[in-house]
């Protein structure tokens, strides 16, 4: 059922992110690392919406995403602990967290190449002739002034290709408030110039993310062209490894935490009766098992080999 599922979801991804924090306080994750606590709902609600076939272009702050996909958490955690057995195998990190047989592609370091390859995608699948198949790219907003961005939604406009673009709007670019950059911080006007469709949602409310995605993914599929999705919502957690919040204060971050997505999807489901808080936190208990074993599986996988190193690098 989706929303068992969503529930799961947003769980792994919440309890993933914060024993990846505690790893990285601990020194034991080299490279960087970007969390996305308070977004879950995101990718929970519009991945759900999503068919399996559907290829999907994740960000840099994206384990919610991977996981939505279907990423194993025992992978995702060895990859980011750097072993053998990472989904990339100990070489991509954790924002290069990525599985195409799942048609899970990842991030690209560069802010707007996702979109730009997946406007790539959805044109593969157009000279395929394949069906029922779109292409989603999830970025933030800060992603959506980038020229690379623009040029992406204006070719899947005028070739009238199968793209969903999701800009998940947590309202900073690392400590770059967005009233400081947007003129119009309505982001879902930006769909105006290329003739395409724009809904702004809920980014908190996982269920009105759902919905509004199902709608988005028929309108793709049907051959009428791409269209944007905005998700309103916001970044508990600082931008990436070292952030010490001096852009934003307490209290905001604090009024957030109020406006949690998994606390307000938990008050939605006992309301209407759909779960008990009994199942509801078994479930929550049997994620943070789970990723306690990805932690344990991973620790306990041997370290790429050094005669490994120059396989899959490509450049
Ligand atoms: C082309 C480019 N410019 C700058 C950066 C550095 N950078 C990494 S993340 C980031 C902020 C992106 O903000 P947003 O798109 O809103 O996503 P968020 O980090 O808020 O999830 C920046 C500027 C980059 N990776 N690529």
């Amino acid at each position: 059922m989706i929303m068992w599922q969503m529930w799961i979801d947003m769980h792994l991804a919440r309890y993933f992110e914060e024993r990846v924090q505690w790893l990285f306080s601990k020194g034991l994750v080299h490279g960087t690392t970007h969390l996305g606590i308070g977004e879950e709902a995101t990718a929970a609600g519009t991945i759900a919406a999503m068919k399996s076939q559907d290829y999907v272009f994740g960000t840099h702050r994206g384990h919610s995403q991977a996981i939505a996909k279907g990423i194993d958490v025992k992978y995702m955690m060895a990859e980011i602990l750097a072993r053998e057995t990472g989904v990339c195998k100990g070489k991509g990190g954790s924002m290069h967290i990525a599985d195409p047989d799942i048609h899970y592609f990842g991030a690209d370091g560069v802010l707007g190449a996702s979109a730009v390859m997946c406007v790539g995608t959805a044109l593969a699948t157009r000279k395929r002739k394949e069906e029922d198949r779109i292409s989603v790219v999830f970025f933030g907003d800060g992603t959506s002034n980038e020229g690379a961005t623009w040029e992406a939604m204006n070719l899947a406009a005028v070739w009238e290709l199968p793209v969903l673009f999701v800009c998940v709007n947590n309202t900073y670019g690392m400590s770059t408030p967005i009233q400081d950059v947007m003129k119009d911080t309505d982001i879902a006007k930006r769909a105006y110039p290329f003739g395409m469709p724009a809904k702004t949602v809920d980014g908190n409310n996982v269920l009105e993310i759902y919905h509004a995605s199902v709608e988005a993914r028929k309108y793709v599929a049907s051959g009428k062209g791409p269209m944007l999705l905005v998700e309103n919502t916001y970044r508990i957690s600082g931008h990436s490894k070292s952030d010490g919040n001096l852009y934003r204060t307490k209290e905001e971050i604090e009024s957030w935490k109020e406006k949690c997505p998994i606390k307000a999807f938990r008050m939605y489901l006992i309301e209407n009766e759909l779960f008990t808080e009994e199942e509801l936190d078994k479930a929550a208990k049997a994620a943070a098992d789970e990723i306690e074993q990805a932690e344990e599986f991973a620790k306990a996988s041997p370290e790429p080999s050094f005669d490994d190193l120059m396989n899959d690098v490509y450049a």
